[in-house]
């Protein structure tokens, strides 16, 4: 046995035998399915994640975006009418920390993602929604509100209502079952925080809470004040609210039960103090 020869060798293989078959035929299937494997476990087969920017129209989506990619701040935009998308790359190392300025990628490690811009405008809600809805490997929503505005009723009000949809749609998502279930969290960048008027982050904050309590109870129809009880209430009903079920009022810690983590940060996109590292910062701990 152990002198066999090549030809001996040869000989064995080539005679049609039940093993030689049965392990020529593994080959021939096996194959094909251990290198697609392989390959889609690998890391360069793989989306980068995506990062989207929503937020109602005139809040520095746009602007943010250009200042992301060009490092300086943009001259000027227009409105924005489809989406956009940029590849980026982030860096946690405490080196490079919070510069999207710095565009060598040579030192440390860095994550690719995709920064996409979305029209804010009422009527084209829906091109922001669908992105949010088909986008896969959605890892972070940076939603951009114009901070100096934020004190008229006429801009909170939409404001706080567009929130209220995608704070709804990830919190549906949160709590599906299907293998779609996510948990994203949310940045509020509170944005022009150069311009006198804006408010305070705190104040952001509060602001938006009291408009979205107040969205909360108008969309419930005024059920829980028309005497039927919260055990009373069907899931349909509880699914279309917000937040901790029957609360009085709404606080973005609430979504925390979904495991929805959402952060109000100040900042700006045209000036340099206080800028817009923050939210690059925020973004890169979440990809
Ligand atoms: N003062 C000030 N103005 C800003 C800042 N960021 C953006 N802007 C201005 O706000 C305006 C709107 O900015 P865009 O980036 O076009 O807004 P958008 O969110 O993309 O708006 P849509 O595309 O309509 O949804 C532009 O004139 C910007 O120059 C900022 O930090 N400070
Ligand atoms: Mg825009």
């Amino acid at each position: 046995m152990a002198s066999l020869t090549f030809t001996e060798l040869v000989e064995i293989i080539m005679t049609p035998s039940l093993p030689v078959i049965i392990i020529g035929l593994i080959l021939i299937l096996g194959g094909p399915i251990i290198f697609h494997l392989v390959l889609s476990s690998s890391s360069t087969y793989t989306v980068p994640p995506s990062v989207l920017l929503l937020g109602p129209d005139n809040a520095g989506k746009t602007a943010l975006l250009t200042l992301f990619e060009r490092g300086t701040k943009p001259s000027s935009t227009h409105t924005s009418q489809v989406s956009h998308s940029i590849e980026l790359n982030a860096s946690t190392d405490s080196v490079t920390k919070a510069s999207f300025r710095n565009h060598d990628d040579s030192t440390g490690t860095h994550t690719k993602f995709f920064l996409v811009d979305t029209p804010g405008h009422g009527k084209l809600r829906n091109v922001a929604m669908g992105k949010l809805a088909r986008t896969e490997k959605t890892k972070a929503v940076v939603f951009v509100v114009d901070a100096a505005a934020l004190g008229e009723q006429e801009t909170i009000a939409p404001t706080a209502a567009y929130l209220y949809d995608v704070l709804l749609f990830l919190q549906k998502k949160a709590t599906s079952k299907g293998k779609d279930k996510a948990s994203i969290p949310v940045l509020i960048a509170a944005n022009k925080m150069d311009l006198f008027t804006a408010l305070p982050a705190t104040m952001v904050k509060t602001h938006l809470e009291v408009e979205l309590t107040r969205i909360r109870a108008s969309r419930s129809k005024g059920l829980l004040d028309s005497g039927v009880g919260i055990d009373d209430v069907g899931s349909e009903e509880q699914d279309g609210w917000l937040g901790e079920y029957g609360s009085e009022k709404f606080t973005f810690q609430q979504m925390g039960e979904f495991d929805i983590d959402v952060e109000v940060l100040a900042g700006s996109v045209l000036t340099e103090e206080p800028g817009a590292d923050k939210w690059w910062w925020w973004i890169a701990q979440r990809i």
